[in-house]
């Protein structure tokens, strides 16, 4: 649930002292009632955002339903913070943003969508095709669309193939500065660098440095992050937000789900 006051694209973008954590969590991974407990241990432990999505073909009554236990389960604690003097309800005002692999993974329950263009995808249905499938739904919901850029970098995974993208080699920093300037140039405002979910290798920081050259676009990293060792390449290369996902997939439990994500948020709050 994200605060009243604010578009989510305003929290998204507004000034950080430290990078932020987005806990993407993949519907079609586990019941909706456990996805909820993740995302609480996730917010728990200092997570900014959670992302619902992944897969590319969850229907869409499964996202919904992930969706709406999550908002339930922030809404609820949101409450219980209220009425405790010594908690703090801010906390739980945290966005719940589809991240969807097209116009089938939707929901009325999110508050935001990452809007995106795969720019370099060698395919018209990645690029726009998929979108004018799911902007009528996203109008009639009324989930805000946050204009995003997303470049796949090598290796790249199963997003890399399905997406049929010309993957980003961790030398192409030329590269990554023009689509990063063709990215402001369309008016987005996110450019999510993405090395593939469970990636061998995450994004060369060589990439996102020169991505954060250009001004105005808030840098989303996310791929093949487990560590904070490899958190803390990402932020010393200047991202502004980190995902990670499989991480909260493959712990064995919430105890291990808290320890994994405190690891990673330590690193960002340096
Ligand atoms: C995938 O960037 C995200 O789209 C997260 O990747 O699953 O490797 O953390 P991981």
């Amino acid at each position: 649930m994200r605060r009243a006051d604010t578009t989510t694209l305003e929290y998204v973008t507004s000034e950080s002292q430290n990078t932020r954590h987005i806990t993407l969590i993949d519907p079609a991974k586990q019941d909706s009632n456990t996805a909820a407990n993740r995302a609480m241990v996730a917010v728990e432990c200092g997570s900014s955002m959670i992302f619902v999505g992944g897969s590319t073909d969850t229907p869409d009554e499964v996202v919904h339903l992930t969706c709406q236990a999550i908002q339930e389960a922030f809404e609820l604690r949101a409450f219980a913070a209220s009425q405790d003097p010594e908690s703090d309800e801010s906390q739980w005002q945290i966005p719940v943003v589809l991240f969807p692999g097209g116009a089938h993974a939707l929901s009325p329950a999110a508050d935001a969508i990452t809007f995106m263009m795969l720019m370099n995808s060698n395919t018209r249905r990645f690029l726009v095709g998929e979108q004018i499938r799911g902007a009528p739904h996203l109008e009639k919901f009324g989930v805000e669309a946050l204009p995003t850029g997303y470049l796949v970098c090598a290796p790249g995974g199963r997003v890399g193939e399905v997406g049929e993208a010309e993957l980003i080699q961790p030398d192409q920093t030329d590269l990554v500065h023009a689509y990063a300037l063709t990215a402001r140039m369309f008016g987005f405002k996110i450019f999510y660098l993405e090395a593939g979910s469970g990636a061998e290798t995450q994004v060369h920081p060589r990439l996102i440095e020169r991505a954060r050259t250009v001004d105005g676009l808030s840098i989303v990293v996310g791929g093949g992050i487990r560590t904070p060792e490899q958190a803390a390449l990402a932020v010393q290369a200047g991202a502004d937000w980190i995902v990670t996902g499989t991480l909260t997939e493959d712990a064995a439990d919430l105890e291990e789900l808290r320890q994994r994500i405190s690891g990673i948020v330590a690193v960002l709050n340096g």
